[in-house]
């Protein structure tokens, strides 16, 4: 393949959003090359390459380069045409993984993980988010426990105060993605 059509991602294992481009290109058969990016700044060979975008994944196909989730499966869709997986139905999945379920997953996981989130990661998501990385606040959300008493998340049946009144009145908590 001619080095200026080859597709190259630039991503690291534990993104989300770069695991969906990854399924999204075995499912349509696509050849790709990796590139393993730091999950914390600085990041020396994408930001220059980028113009100043530092998120994950990004997608380079000879010169040009595609910054965000949703413009890379649309290039992905262009250049492989298959069922319209981004319409619809599709769309509206997506849209609900990459924002509420995303913004959920993120403090259920960094409270699991507890004090073995590096200090390093932790700075830095408070220097892109601008608000606190509170590890300590994800650890204390009731509904991270798995035990039957257990408060529902909101949309469930039995509600309790503390679960619908997420994640607004949770010092610390995200309301955009923080990683
Ligand atoms: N809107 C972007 C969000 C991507 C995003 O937030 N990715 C996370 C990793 S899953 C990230 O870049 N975190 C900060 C970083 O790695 O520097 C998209 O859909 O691609």
């Amino acid at each position: 393949m001619p080095a200026e059509s080859e597709i190259i991602l630039h991503h690291y294992d534990a993104s989300p959003f770069s695991e969906k481009v990854r399924l999204m290109f075995g499912l349509k058969a696509m050849a790709w090359r990796s590139v393993i990016q730091p999950t914390i700044m600085p990041k020396p060979d994408l930001v220059p390459l980028t113009g100043g975008y530092r998120r994950i994944p990004v997608l380079q196909i000879g010169a040009d380069i595609f910054c965000d989730t949703q413009v890379i499966l649309a290039e992905i869709e262009r250049r492989s045409p298959g069922a319209d997986d981004l319409a619809g139905p599709g769309f509206a999945v997506n849209f609900w993984a990459d924002r509420l379920f995303f913004q959920v997953t993120v403090p259920v996981i960094f409270g699991q993980l507890g004090d073995k989130v590096p200090r390093a990661f932790i700075e830095d998501r408070e220097k892109l988010s601008g608000r606190p990385f509170d590890v300590a606040a994800m650890q204390a959300a009731p509904f991270r426990c798995a035990s039957s008493s257990a408060p529902r998340l909101p949309g469930s049946t039995r509600r309790s105060p503390a679960a619908t009144s997420w994640p607004a009145r949770r010092p610390g908590w995200p309301t955009s993605p923080p990683i």
